[in-house]
């Protein structure tokens, strides 16, 4: 076991919950086994190999598909009590519809389920982590209404397959990272650009698909197994430069974690009033006959209020928000401006730049966070389903890392002892060096270091990891550094 106990002082409450995550493209690879499809990101990368910094891609990555054995014993050598990952839609759905499911995508996932369960960790699955099926893109994707039918669909066939072992679901990971950066940025697949436009329609349509799949679970497969489902956020904590700008980082706020959490969390649901106002008078000014925002009906308002056990956020960084000098240039949103809002963003010169250009550290960013979602959305369970460090090192006495965690665990233990958020589970992002999306293997992640230049991947903790493991083990911070020595 990599775990030392101390006694430490400051203990978390006894049923928090500890894990660690990742994501299906990130770690699979196989990404043409047997009867899989293409997602969007094999598409993508293959047609665009440049959009990738070291014009990598996912193929193979850390061969999970291979390998899980030795993750699933590396979860259990850091006894985190969860692990959380996704499954490709293609691998189990090759038509991308569920008339055909593929034998080979469900015995993978069952052994990976089941390997979990008989270590005793419990598995989260989120249903969509960014690789929608081509075929579904060919017929417009996030863009098209009939996505919210296609996903329930495949809601069903996930529910049917594995509900009888799964506890905790997240049915969509960051709406924002899934409708901006692909339709405002164009960076990430299928790097579409229609910025103020087709990000609007995915992000009503990400809304509905995600209230469709929870109502299905809360409808007809709750009363039997009793598990509880929700979306991730992530957030970019925002503040004003100075206080004239509150308003402005308010608003950014609203634009960001707003779009995806007020018609859902909220008492009055629909579209937050600060932003529906905001773009349809913006939009009347532009000459569109209608909002670029697209209204909700009364009825779908409904459909999507309440749907939701617990709020799950995910959070790395922050930004300052001011308007923009004469001639200074907004950044692209959701990362380095607002142009919608007129709002830029940037770090505080003070917060550590880490091998992300996107990221700065600033732990207190997670607490304050935490304190604005409690304000906005109430007195609600609260699950921080990602937090981690990126650096481009491979070196395994990652004190910077070791840092990062727990300089974002003392925040969340003052925001469960001083503010009262009713957080309960916290997840590493991420068990092992994975594919960083635009940023390949560049930037990495992991609790574990992996060898991407070895074809068996080996995988090899570092100090985080022996850190991390004691904060589970203990349940508390502890003090003692010399425990996060290998
Ligand atoms: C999340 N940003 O993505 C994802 O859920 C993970 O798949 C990913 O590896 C991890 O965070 C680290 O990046 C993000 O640009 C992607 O602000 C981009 C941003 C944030 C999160």
């Amino acid at each position: 076991a990599l775990i030392a106990v101390v006694r430490g002082e400051r203990r978390f409450p006894d049923a928090f919950k500890f894990g660690a995550a990742t994501a299906s493209y990130q770690v699979e690879g196989a990404w043409n086994v047997s009867d899989k499809s293409a997602s969007i990101w094999d598409t993508f990368i293959h047609n665009n190999p440049s959009v990738i910094v070291d014009q990598s891609n996912g193929d193979v990555a850390c061969d999970s598909y291979h390998k899980w054995r030795e993750d699933v014993h590396l979860a259990s050598e850091l006894g985190l009590d969860f692990y959380r990952l996704s499954l490709s839609w293609p691998r189990l759905l090759p038509n991308g519809f569920s008339n055909y499911i593929s034998e080979d995508g469900k015995r993978y996932y069952n052994d990976v389920i089941n390997g979990l369960l008989e270590k005793g960790i419990e598995p989260v699955i989120t249903l969509y982590h960014w690789d929608l099926p081509q075929r579904l893109q060919d017929l417009g994707g996030w863009a098209n209404p009939l996505i919210v039918e296609w996903f329930a669909d495949y809601a069903r066939v996930v529910y049917d397959l594995f509900g009888d072992r799964i506890k905790s679901w997240i049915t969509i990971n960051e709406p924002v990272i899934v409708c901006e950066a692909s339709y405002t940025m164009a960076s990430f697949a299928p790097g579409i650009y229609s910025p103020g436009f087709g990000s609007y329609l995915c992000n009503k349509n990400v809304l509905l698909a995600h209230a469709k799949a929870w109502r299905l679970y809360d409808e007809e497969y709750k009363p039997k197994y009793g598990g509880k489902v929700s979306l991730t956020n992530q957030i970019l904590w925002a503040q004003g430069y100075s206080e004239e700008y509150e308003d402005l980082a308010e608003l950014v706020l609203q634009m960001s974690a707003g779009l995806y959490s007020y018609p859902i969390f909220s008492k009055e649901g629909g579209w937050p009033p600060s932003v529906e106002k905001y773009i349809a008078e913006k939009s009347a000014r532009e000459g569109y006959t209608r909002s670029r925002l697209p209204p909700l009906t009364t009825d779908e308002i409904d459909f999507i209020k309440g749907t939701f056990d617990f709020y799950a956020v995910n959070y790395y960084t922050s930004r300052l928000v001011r308007n923009p000098k004469e001639g200074e240039k907004i950044g692209l949103w959701p990362l380095y401006g607002c142009e919608e809002i007129n709002a830029l963003m940037e770090p505080a010169p003070e917060w550590t730049p880490t091998s992300s250009n996107w990221f700065f550290e600033n732990p207190e960013g997670l607490r304050r966070l935490l304190s604005w979602l409690k304000k906005n959305y109430g007195d609600v369970e609260y699950r921080i389903m990602e937090n981690g460090y990126a650096s481009d090192k491979r070196d395994l006495n990652d004190t910077n890392r070791v840092n990062y965690y727990k300089t974002h665990l003392e925040q969340v233990y003052l925001a469960i002892t001083e503010d009262n958020v009713n957080v309960t589970y916290y997840t590493a992002w991420t068990l092992l060096d994975n594919f960083e999306w635009s940023d390949g293997y560049v930037s990495k992640f992991g609790l574990v270091d992996v060898d991407f230049t070895k074809p068996d991947r080996p995988r090899t903790p570092r100090s985080s990891a022996y850190y991390y493991a004691n904060v589970i083990s203990t349940r508390s911070l502890c003090d003692d550094d010399s425990k996060t020595n290998p």
